[in-house]
């Protein structure tokens, strides 16, 4: 309870904050997009990552007020960066808490009135595979619901929950994120590159476009392409950074 308490006045303190990792098309160098990061800026231990506070919160009702929180920053950022000519859209994490809500799109029809300069395409929510098939009518409903909202979906963690095989196309998601766990060991291990190449498979014939998390080394890269996936996201590329230092990464980008 005083873990939760002093999360309370971290977010009322503006202790929290975004940080930015590109998501960038590997064959064309294009910058595609952007994922916002929670981090928590703690006055006496630093920066902590999400791993450290988010679990004291978990399944709690700060969950849905932490998630508010985050996509309104992230729609203030957008309408910073599209007057500052930069027009990248802004992947949110969603936990599944959070998903689930019965007013979910209510809330974010409202968020996204309060800034009516960004476009509703501008952000996208990432959700977890598990999140969503924990109760598949309540997730299919929401989503559909933000879709026609104009916001659209990135599912995250792919690979992790193979039973949602059969669910996955019910549901609305314009993005498929390959697991990171996966692609780390996918040249050394021949059971993860199983199934990067399932997952890859299986995104294309679905039609959806997909996009490997945890890309660090130029032969991740290249292995990925050959195999057909072309947008990425990982160390090897940029590291998440605070929204100040992206003008600059983006101009030193190739
Ligand atoms: O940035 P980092 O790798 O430490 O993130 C760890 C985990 O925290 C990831 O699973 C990521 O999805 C999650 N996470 C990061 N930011 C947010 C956020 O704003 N909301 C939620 N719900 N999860 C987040
Ligand atoms: O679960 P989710 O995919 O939302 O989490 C993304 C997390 O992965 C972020 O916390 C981010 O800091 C981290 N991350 C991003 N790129 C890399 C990478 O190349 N290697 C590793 N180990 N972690 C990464
Ligand atoms: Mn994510
Ligand atoms: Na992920």
């Amino acid at each position: 309870h005083e873990q939760r308490q002093r999360f309370i006045d971290a977010l009322n303190n503006h202790e929290l904050r975004l940080y930015y990792q590109p998501q960038v098309d590997m064959r064309s160098g294009q910058v595609v997009g952007l994922e916002a990061l929670i981090r928590w800026q703690h006055p006496e231990e630093g920066l902590l990552a999400p791993g450290q506070f988010l679990p004291t919160i978990d399944t709690t009702p700060l969950e849905v007020e932490l998630g508010e929180w985050v996509i309104e920053q992230a729609l203030r950022q957008l309408t910073i960066w599209q007057a500052q000519g930069i027009a990248l859209p802004i992947n949110v994490n969603i936990s599944p808490t959070h998903l689930l809500v019965s007013n979910f799109s209510q809330r974010l029809d409202e968020l996204l009135a309060r800034h009516p300069n960004v476009p509703p395409a501008m952000l996208k929510l990432e959700v977890l595979e598990s999140a969503a098939m924990h109760d598949i009518q309540a997730a299919l409903q929401n989503m559909s619901r933000c879709q026609a909202l104009g916001v659209s979906f990135a599912i995250d963690d792919f690979g992790t929950g193979f039973s949602s095989l059969t669910h996955l196309r019910q549901l609305p998601v314009s993005l498929i994120k390959i697991d990171q766990s996966f692609v780390r060991d996918m040249l050394s291990d021949q059971d993860d590159m199983a199934i990067v190449e399932s997952v890859i498979y299986m995104a294309n014939r679905f039609k959806r476009p997909m996009l490997a998390e945890g890309v660090e080394t130029l032969e991740h890269a290249k292995a990925l392409m050959a195999l057909g996936c072309e947008l990425a996201q990982g160390y090897g590329i940029a590291r998440p950074m605070p929204a100040e230092s992206l003008p600059t990464w983006l101009a030193n980008w190739p």
